[in-house]
């Protein structure tokens, strides 16, 4: 499982043989993962259906069958609110209340979230992920697009789509200034980034006794956020709930994400082409995009640092942490010249060190104090980000890198048996095994990299 140094190695030299094992390994996951209308992260950790977990999954999925990717994402936004959230979690009612923390007797959406529309039949929670699912929606389409227009695939998802990104470019604009906050750091998708100490520390966590964690029976507490982190948690997701999901600025935790928005913007610049692809107007959507690229530039770019920094809406100050976010804008359409190349160079820089220090990107900044290589997304490499990355230096041209940076990952995935996340330096395991995403990038790149 464990793998140092030469996992970057192997991954430059896997042999066709070697190649196909991995695909049948990650094929393997996905299959075991399915529940029947979506995929799982994990049996373990995580045994419910996640918004941008099922979003990469669909991406992997795509090039086994384009049928099920395109499942993947219509069971995701069955549960879409009518305000038109796309909710974090899904979840599944055949599986114990006790199986996953904060579950669905937390967030009570059906109740909770009514005034903003959230589905009678299905539980979900209240809060939101990274909107990939659009460029994911695209991918597919474009894996077969003859089973895609005999479905109606693109016809029936784009006003769900539409409607999605309507939601967070109307209801999340709390910043005013054409950028999307997240209300929780599970919005961002990097739950414990150090970019939030700052933003969080004047909120009061719950105590541990009020809650009993799930995470920590499957997983290890070392590679795991900490109670007080947990209780912080707890607490502003609460306050959410009683607060009817309602969008406002009373809340004590809001941020604007680079990752998130950067998302966004490919993510709308992807629901142009299907505007296109079904006879309808592009226009608005590729409007929007190079809207939110400017405004990451205006707001969140950081010139001396090379990268994008968080800002924290609450405080009307910038983030002085670099995390892996700030780097993900690779993928914003339209991106100045000067700044991809900035960005470009960080990823290799001190801070991140690819192909010198690390053999995967890291999740946070290896010269910081609060950089630990084995929790949380601290430290660690995550596959979905370096995917971003993978893509994105591709974008601008970076194609050595971007062959290096999908050579590791191969490696990485095949030595760790599919992990959660990794040590950035030494690729060694952490987290679930089998996890969802790390089998569908694999699939990805597999597919576009060469033979299988
Ligand atoms: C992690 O987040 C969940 C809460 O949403 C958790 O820790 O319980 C994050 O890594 C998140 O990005 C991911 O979507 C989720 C499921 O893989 O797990």
């Amino acid at each position: 499982m464990t793998a140092t140094a030469p996992a970057r190695q192997k991954a430059h030299s896997l042999s066709p043989p070697e190649r196909r094992a991995l695909r049948s390994g990650a094929a393997r996951v996905l299959f075991t993962n399915w529940t029947g209308a979506s995929t799982v992260p994990s049996h373990t950790l995580y045994p419910h259906q996640w918004s941008w977990d099922s979003a990469f999954v669909a991406i992997g999925l795509r090039h086994l069958s384009p049928r099920r990717a395109q499942r993947e994402l219509e069971s995701l936004f069955g549960a879409q609110w009518g305000d038109g959230r796309v909710p974090h979690i899904v979840f599944n009612p055949a599986v114990p209340q006790a199986a996953y923390f904060p579950g669905p007797d937390f967030w009570r959406s059906s109740r909770a979230g009514s005034a903003a529309g959230a589905p009678r039949a299905v539980e979900t929670s209240g809060i939101v992920q990274p909107p990939v699912h659009a460029l994911a929606a695209l991918l597919v389409h474009e894996s077969d697009p003859a089973t895609s227009r005999v479905r109606g695939f693109l016809r029936r998802l784009y006003p769900r789509l539409a409607a999605w990104h309507s939601y967070l470019a109307t209801r999340r604009d709390l910043g005013g200034g054409g950028l999307v906050s997240i209300l929780h750091p599970w919005e961002a998708g990097m739950d414990n980034s150090p970019s939030w100490d700052g933003p969080l520390s004047s909120v009061e966590p719950v105590p541990a006794s009020a809650f009993r964690r799930a995470d920590l029976v499957a997983g290890s507490a070392t590679d795991r956020p900490t109670d007080t982190d947990y209780g912080r948690y707890v607490r502003l997701a609460t306050a959410y709930r009683d607060h009817g999901y309602r969008d406002d600025r009373t809340y004590a935790f809001a941020v604007e994400d680079p990752g998130f928005n950067a998302l966004l913007a490919a993510s709308e610049r992807a629901l142009a082409t299907i505007a296109e692809e079904i006879g309808r107007d592009p226009e608005p959507h590729l409007a929007r995009s190079s809207a939110l690229t400017g405004a990451l530039v205006e707001r969140l770019w950081q010139h001396g640092s090379g990268l994008f920094l968080c800002r924290d809406v609450v405080a009307g100050e910038r983030v002085g942490e670099r995390g892996v976010a700030g780097l993900l804008p690779l993928i914003a359409p339209g991106l100045p010249a000067t700044v991809a190349e900035a960005l470009v160079r960080t990823v290799a820089g001190p801070h991140f060190g690819l192909g010198t220090e690390t053999v995967l990107v890291p999740s946070h900044d290896l010269r910081s104090p609060t950089f630990d290589p084995a929790r949380y997304w601290r430290g660690p490499a995550w596959f979905n980000t370096n995917w971003v990355i993978e893509r994105g230096l591709r974008a601008h041209g970076a194609d050595a890198m971007a062959d290096g940076l999908a050579g590791a990952m191969l490696g990485a995935a095949a030595a760790s048996d599919f992990a959660e996340y990794v040590d950035p330096r030494t690729a060694h395991a952490h987290g679930a095994t089998r996890f969802g995403w790390t089998a569908a990038v694999t699939l990805d790149l597999l597919a576009r990299t060469g033979e299988r």
